[in-house]
Order: C-alpha cells, then sequence, then structure tokens
C-alpha cells in the first residue's frame, strides 16, 4: 500500500492527500513533523520536507513530483488537464500556488498559530500586516483575473484549484480570510475547493486535530 508521510496541516500535504482521495488510491499515512528531526523523516525525505510518498519500491519526495507520479502511475481519475496548453497553464498554477502564495500563507501562519502554540510567544503582527496588505494583495489581484466565476479553473478539480487554494486553508487557521469584496471570484473558488468532496473530509479531520 502507498504510504505518505507528512503533517495534515502542511498545505503540500494536504495536496497531495486530496489528490489520493480524487484517484481513490487507498494510503497509510504516516505522521512526520518537518523541523523536528525526525529521523524517520529524514530517511524517506532527503531534505527533511514534507510530503513524502513511498509506492512499492519507489520512495519520493515533493508534492509536485509526487502529484506528477500519481497521474502517471494511476491515471484512471486524471488530476491535471490533458490538453498541453491548459497542462502547462495547471503546472503554472501548482507553481505559484507552491511558492508565493504558499510562503505568505506559511507566513501568517507561523506568525498567528505557530508562534503562540509552539514557541509560546505572541505574533509578530507588524510581519502579519506586511504580508496581508502588502504581499499578497498583488498576487490576488493577478488570480482574480485567472479564475472562473464557477466551477474550478479547468472545469472539473484539478491540482491547479488544489495548490492554490490550500494554502489559503493555513492561513485561515490564522484568521486570514480572502476579502471577498476585493476578490470575489478567487475567494469563491477557494471556498469551492473546501467543500469539495476530496477535500471536505480532510478538512474536518484537521478541525478535529486542532480541537476545532
Ligand atoms: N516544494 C516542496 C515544499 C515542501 C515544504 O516546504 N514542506 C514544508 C512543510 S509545509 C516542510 O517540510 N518544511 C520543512 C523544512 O523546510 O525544513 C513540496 O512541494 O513538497
Amino acid at each position: 500500500m502507498i504510504k505518505l508521510y507528512g503533517a495534515n496541516a502542511s498545505p503540500f500535504v494536504r495536496k497531495v492527500m486530496a489528490v489520493l482521495a480524487i484517484k481513490q488510491l487507498p494510503y497509510e499515512h504516516i505522521p512526520s513533523m518537518p523541523f523536528s528531526g525526525d529521523p524517520e523523516l529524514a530517511k524517506v525525505s532527503p531534505l527533511s520536507k514534507v510530503p513524502a510518498l513511498i509506492d512499492g519500491e519507489l520512495n519520493i519526495a515533493d508534492s509536485k513530483v509526487i502529484c506528477r507520479y500519481l497521474e502517471g502511475a494511476y491515471p484512471d481519475v486524471p488530476v491535471y488537464p490533458t490538453d498541453p496548453r491548459q497542462r502547462a497553464r495547471a503546472d503554472w498554477f501548482e507553481e505559484y500556488g507552491g511558492t508565493v502564495l504558499a510562503e505568505s500563507a506559511a507566513g501568517i501562519f507561523f506568525q498567528r498559530f505557530m508562534r503562540p502554540r509552539v514557541f509560546k510567544q505572541p505574533a509578530d503582527e507588524e510581519a502579519v500586516d506586511k504580508i496581508i496588505n502588502k504581499n499578497l494583495p498583488p498576487l490576488l489581484d493577478y488570480l482574480e483575473a485567472q479564475v472562473p466565476v464557477e466551477g474550478f479553473i479547468f472545469g472539473d478539480l484539478t491540482v491547479a484549484d488544489l495548490a492554490l487554494a490550500s494554502p489559503f486553508v493555513n492561513a485561515g487557521y490564522a484568521q486570514y480570510t480572502i476579502d471577498a469584496a476585493k476578490w470575489p471570484k478567487f475567494s469563491a473558488l477557494v471556498e469551492r475547493v473546501k467543500a469539495h468532496s476530496a477535500m471536505a473530509p480532510l478538512l474536518a479531520v484537521e478541525a478535529k486535530a486542532f480541537g476545532g
């Protein structure tokens, strides 16, 4: 059986879990915390980052690598568009979600969620304010112009939607919500992704873990 290493609260792990759910692939989740010096994680993930995956003899790390492997090995229910141009756009959105969006969301999450809970320190609200009011708005302006009013970016849910929405689940745990008056299309897309049958059960598990 496939083994997935990672913490539920990682936007990258959540993306892979949603892909496994869409593809209806059974897997064993092995909880692994990054930044903890876990030697078991280092064995399966050379950079000690999550997620990592084992499927038989294969051991790989990085959510993009994992999602591409799953698409190639288990193609019955696709999670990327097949048209090359649409596929290139999906890859771009996955890159965008996994870099600038994930960094911004991680910044808010670290300050308001991790610092008080894990490090027993107050959040640096100045840093949060900079992310929310300076860094994020141009990123959201761009996305607002890219996403549809209804449905998902390529019709059915793909990794592109997951990669763009997943960081905002983390930001949500840190009391950040996308301003629907400024970014109505993108904020609605994020809500549709969260409500999707592949994502909602994952969020329910997270809510329990976080006492929600
Ligand atoms: N590009 C990687 C990023 C993974 C990543 O940065 N994961 C974070 C948790 S959300 C991590 O493990 N960080 C630990 C570290 O940077 O040492 C992917 O897509 O999987």
